[in-house]
């Protein structure tokens, strides 16, 4: 079944941002326990927006959001030090979001990553930027892959991110992405697939209707995992019933137990 990583608390957003510069755990715990409530696999913690304050929010938030949290968090940060602090501190194994091909994030990664048993985001970018074709994406997919099963982490705790990029900007990014996800998938079968949806709709008007078709798409296409706003219902029934078409709900059983708990309706 489709894992959702829950994406709220991230200084990036406004009332997680003024919570967190006044210490108000209430506000995160409260997200916390919602984000739970709805059903997600995992819970992203992002501490980077407050310039220069990133390490002691991430602290602050780590100590706030484990007392009341039982699934794994995605620790999310570019700062490869930042992760491994965060590392450090946590109760259950975690999701590490991320690694990349740039230079100075892949060299400080690799021999913190060495041995350690952990999921890991990989996101397809390098020095040069974003990937401009779907081969470019499973070219870079392929060198993550094997740098990754080279130290030891197993292509089954590799969480590819191919990088949504905005349809308004260029009509082919829809299937550029599709494509590239059917030729990961048929590459490395045990490999998951996530990344942020509504990166495809920026700059289009009714961007919800455009991230719910897409992700309907690209599950068709092998994504298995987002990280999205898991209290956003319209997306979330959309997501289980697109799980129940692909044969991935045995007996419909997750989505009869939707409608009865009225998440789900037409
Ligand atoms: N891939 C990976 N990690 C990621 C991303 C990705 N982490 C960060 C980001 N993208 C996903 N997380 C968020 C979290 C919150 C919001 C968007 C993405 C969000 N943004 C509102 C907006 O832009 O309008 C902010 C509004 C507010 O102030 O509340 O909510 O792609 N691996």
């Amino acid at each position: 079944m489709f894992e959702v990583i829950g994406e709220r608390i991230n200084t990036s957003r406004k009332l997680v941002q003024a919570a967190v510069a006044e210490r108000n755990a209430e506000y995160i715990i409260d997200d916390v326990k919602k984000q739970q409530a709805a059903g997600v696999s995992f819970i992203d913690v992002n501490a980077g927006a407050r310039i220069g304050h990133e390490e002691e929010d991430m602290r602050w938030l780590l100590d706030t959001i484990q007392p009341v949290c039982d699934i794994p968090l995605a620790l999310d940060s570019p700062d490869p030090a930042i992760l491994e602090m965060a590392f450090s501190m946590v109760k259950q194994t975690p999701m590490i979001n991320s690694i990349s091909l740039e230079k100075d994030r892949l060299n400080s990664m690799m021999p913190f990553l060495e041995g350690k048993a952990c999921k890991i985001i990989a996101l397809c970018m390098d020095d040069s930027g974003m990937p401009e074709s779907s081969q470019d994406i499973l070219g870079r997919a392929k060198t993550l892959v094997t740098k990754l099963n080279n130290i030891g982490i197993s292509t089954a705790d590799i969480y590819v991110d191919p990088l949504v990029q905005p349809i308004s900007t260029d009509s082919n990014k829809g299937t550029m992405v599709l494509d590239a996800v059917r030729a990961i998938k048929a590459q490395f079968p045990q490999v998951h697939i996530t990344g942020g949806l509504s990166n495809i709709s920026y700059g289009l008007p009714q961007r919800h209707i455009i991230n719910r078709t897409f992700v309907s798409l690209m599950m068709d296409a092998g994504m298995d995992s987002a990280i999205m706003d898991p209290l956003d219902k319209k997306i979330m029934a959309t997501i289980k019933t697109a799980d129940m078409l692909l044969g991935h709900d045995p007996f419909c059983m997750a989505y009869l137990k939707g409608v009865r708990s009225g998440s789900i309706e037409s």
